[in-house]
């Protein structure tokens, strides 16, 4: 074999042979570069989430806990925007955004949502639930669930309790420490008819309103009080423009966190599987998160100038005795069969 014949040859081999390598290396490759490609550059899906309270409440921090899980857990498949302090809305305009599929996840009270599920205000009864152990347990159980399930006729879906925790009253006119003492008093109320007509039962002058306009309005002086648990009081700043907080604790408030339905249907088993799991590990964040600084909170609100009244457990049974026929009228609403089995998973909680 001449030279010019054996370095064409050579060369010939190393080119076949570089070419080979080449190509199982793609072939070996090609599979797991294909699906990382498809992560990375594929169909991205995005939630937006959007809340009422502000960026320093528990109910954000849990929702950033969300957004951390789900896009590391999902590989950024799905990525996770937050917007907070009303930015996309109120209440109602988030869960129709929802609905509409101009956003994806809200995680509004129980209360603004009972406009879409009556049934949902079987948890906003005045003094249902004893302590947060108990709330924890019915709404994770079997009646909570089945109210959960109730969502999907609205195109919602339930992923999760959180906590918006046991509502105070707060005023800017007296100090209130018995039923007496609600006598004409001008309440925003949330978008419910069951938490207006129990203010109206206690000698209050009701008025529903979005949480977004709350601040201005007390700041303007149209409405006298509010009631929020002590976490959204402080952290809302309630404390520039309210004197009185009274520890009522008069709802145990829940936040659901709420997904499309029609967002949540197009996601893959996986990624479904994923999100749900996501709004649980958050949940649990969010609610040692509330309830570690709750205490904190009203000492806060003394030392920012706001007057303390704390309610005698006498006077708590008068304000539950003026409010029982608004409840037992809403237990007939809503189904006494259904009330019927909160109360006993409340009394095998306990
Ligand atoms: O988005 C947060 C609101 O849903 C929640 O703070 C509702 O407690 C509430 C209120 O008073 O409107």
């Amino acid at each position: 074999m001449t030279k010019k014949l054996f370095s064409f040859v050579l060369g010939l081999t190393l080119v076949l042979t570089l070419a080979a390598c080449g190509s199982s290396e793609t072939t070996g490759n090609e599979e797991t570069e294909g699906s990382n490609e498809s992560a990375s550059n594929g169909d991205v899906k995005t939630i937006r989430a959007g809340i009422g309270l502000n960026d320093e409440h528990p109910q954000y921090k849990g929702l950033l806990k969300f957004k951390e899980i789900v896009e590391a857990e999902t590989d950024g498949q799905i990525e996770v925007e937050t917007y907070h302090s009303g930015q996309l809305g109120d209440d109602r305009t988030m869960m129709e955004n929802l609905q509409f599929g101009s956003q994806e996840v809200t995680i509004p009270s129980t209360a603004p949502i009972a406009n879409f599920v009556p049934e949902f205000s079987v948890f906003d009864f005045p003094f249902l639930f004893p302590n947060e152990e108990v709330a924890d347990e019915v709404l994770d159980g079997p009646v909570g669930d089945e109210l959960l399930e109730k969502l999907e006729d609205q195109d919602l879906v339930g992923l999760a309790y959180w906590e918006n925790g046991f509502r105070n009253l707060t005023n800017d006119k007296r100090a209130v420490a018995s039923a007496d003492d609600f006598d004409g008093l001008v309440i925003r109320t949330m978008e419910n008819d069951l938490h207006l007509d129990a203010f109206k039962a206690l000698g209050a002058s009701p008025t529903p309103m979005a949480f977004t306009e709350l601040y201005a309005a007390m700041q303007q002086g149209t409405v006298d009080g509010q009631e929020n648990p002590f976490a959204t009081i402080y952290l809302q700043k309630y404390h520039e423009v309210q004197k009185h907080v009274s520890d009522t604790n008069h709802v145990y408030s829940p936040f659901v966190f709420l997904m499309s339905k029609s967002f949540y249907d197009g996601l893959t088993e996986e990624q479904q599987e994923i999100v749900r799991e996501a709004a649980l590990e958050a949940r649990d964040y969010q609610r040692e998160l509330n309830r570690e600084a709750n205490a904190q909170y009203l000492q806060d609100l003394e030392e920012e100038g706001m007057t303390v009244t704390r309610i005698s457990d006498e006077d708590r049974e008068e304000m539950k005795n003026i409010v029982q026929p608004v409840i037992d009228e809403y237990a007939e609403e809503i189904g006494q069969d259904l009330v019927d089995r909160v109360y006993e998973a409340i009394e095998n909680a306990q």
